[in-house]
């Protein structure tokens, strides 16, 4: 069974979330509230959501998560099937991150 621990407005998490949605994998949730991250939380990610825990297995970053899900569950793929699709949605997720580092951080995205 999966668990996912996110935060409601991340959207690092929502990332994760849509695609757990998409490919229709269940999974429980640990919603977490930003300043009372919970103790094996804080043990797995140092309190960064979202983390993916597969039986024991955990996985961090919502990139890897992404990736470690279209290998797990192939069905729907989300993941283009070549190399030029594939590399077109690096891009956009690259820009994703870039404008939401920026966010954080109050600087323009370049
Ligand atoms: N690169 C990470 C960024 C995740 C991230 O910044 N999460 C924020 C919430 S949106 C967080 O947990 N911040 C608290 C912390 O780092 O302890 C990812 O893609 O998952």
């Amino acid at each position: 069974m999966l668990t996912l621990y996110y935060k409601m407005h991340c959207p690092y998490s929502l990332r994760v979330r849509l695609i757990l949605a998409e490919k229709q994998v269940p999974f429980s949730r640990r919603v977490v509230t930003e300043g009372e991250e919970p103790a094996d939380l804080v043990e797995i990610s140092g309190g960064e959501v979202p983390v993916l825990v597969d039986d024991s297995f955990s996985v961090t970053d919502s990139t890897v998560i992404a990736e470690y899900l279209e290998d797990a569950f192939a069905r729907p793929a989300l993941r283009p099937p070549d190399a030029r699709g594939r590399a077109v949605i690096r891009t956009a997720t690259c820009r994703c991150e870039c404008l939401g580092s920026s966010l954080h951080l109050g600087k323009p995205s370049r």
